[in-house]
């Protein structure tokens, strides 16, 4: 591992410059992290409040953030994020053994539909109230946004009085169809749902079980459409080294192939590594409620084996998130920082991947 500075502060903010022209940025320690051999680590965007996804805008190609406490969308626009929709819910996900509220999420994830259209979770309402909704950004600003369409909820499924229906809406993903997105749930635990929304009909719907097909780890955190199957990453308990990765079957209905993941413990967002057919880059947040531990990004190969073959190629990073290819093929990540629920949020850019 060769040791690196991260640097940041006001940079990159365009992100689809091709590396060789990115511009000297302005120095800001924020970090010590280590990059593996030919890998290069910039912060992007900061000042974000527990930033749980990103995505790029189709056409320009311009980094996309859900500043999820902060109940917005940003934009990067000439390396400055641009609120393209705000004052959405928010609320406190836990309280503290003492009663503090913490941990405070808003929208969850956003996924560009089109230019101009983007679907998002509205997590930062109640489980049992969230729904999905597509929402036509306007030019104009927020104020001039046009809700397009909003999904049902899904209500409790049988988990009993702790059961209050699905939430925490997350590492959603559109399926090449152009139609149907899959969405990551937290509410039921006996269940453990992916969730599936019609974008012609409007209608969300349980779709995967993880429990009711012998899986016992919870928390689907991303799902990506992988050789006409789904892949989904679940992270299980927190700090705990029980992550995995499912491929179901979209015709049966049933997981066609599972992969362990050794030696990681909360792995949250799943990236299919550009120009390979079985790699994927993978955050491992490391979560616990009281603090933000350092994580780590890594790359897992899916081969034939039941464990996932796992290369770090970043470490000592705080509290990564979600992550996501850029049109640049840079590895986008966002990160908790050292506090969350503060605005010490960033995101980062990892460079050198080979294809
Ligand atoms: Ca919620
Ligand atoms: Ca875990």
């Amino acid at each position: 591992m060769k040791r690196v500075l991260l640097l940041g502060a006001m940079l990159l903010a365009g992100c689809v410059a091709r590396p060789e022209k990115l511009p000297v940025a302005p120095v800001l320690r924020i970090a010590d992290v280590e990059v593996a051999q030919g890998y290069r680590a910039t912060v992007v965007a900061e000042g974000l409040n527990n930033p749980s996804f990103v995505s790029f805008r189709p056409g320009d190609g311009n980094l996309t953030i859900v500043d999820s406490a902060n109940g917005r969308i940003l934009l990067m626009e000439d390396r400055k994020p641009k609120p393209i929709l705000e004052g959405m819910s928010t609320e406190y996900w836990k309280k503290l053994e003492d009663g503090t509220p913490v941990y405070k999420v808003g929208p969850l994830a956003a996924v560009w539909l089109s230019e101009h259209r983007i679907a998002v979770s509205d997590a930062g309402l109640p489980d049992g109230d969230e729904t999905v909704q597509v929402v036509e950004i306007s030019p104009q600003g927020p104020t001039g946004n046009e809700l397009k369409l909003r999904s049902n909820s899904i209500g409790p499924t049988g988990g009993g009085e702790t059961d209050k229906g699905e939430g925490n809406f997350c590492g959603m993903t559109l399926m090449p169809d152009g139609r149907t997105l899959y969405v990551c749930s937290h509410g039921n635990d006996k269940k453990t749902w992916v969730l599936r929304f019609d974008l012609e009909t409007g209608k969300l719907e349980t779709a995967f079980s993880a429990d009711d097909n012998g899986i016992s780890v919870n928390s689907p955190m991303q799902a990506r459409p992988w050789r006409g199957n789904l892949l989904v990453v679940y992270s299980g308990a927190g700090s705990k080294e029980d992550g995995l990765i499912v491929e179901w079957d979209l015709k049966t209905g049933n997981p066609a192939r599972q992969w362990k993941l050794p030696g990681v413990f909360d792995p949250m967002g799943l990236a299919p590594v550009p120009g390979t057919e079985n790699q994927f880059a993978i955050t491992d947040n490391n979560w616990s409620l009281t603090g933000v531990n350092k994580g780590r990004v890594l790359i897992a190969t899916l081969g034939e084996g039941e464990n996932a073959r796992c290369s770090t190629i970043a470490s000592g990073l705080l509290g990564p998130v979600n992550c996501g290819f850029g049109p640049d093929k840079r590895l986008y990540v966002s990160c908790l920082g050292k506090h969350y629920d503060s605005n010490e949020g960033v995101v980062i850019a990892i460079e050198g991947f080979a294809n």
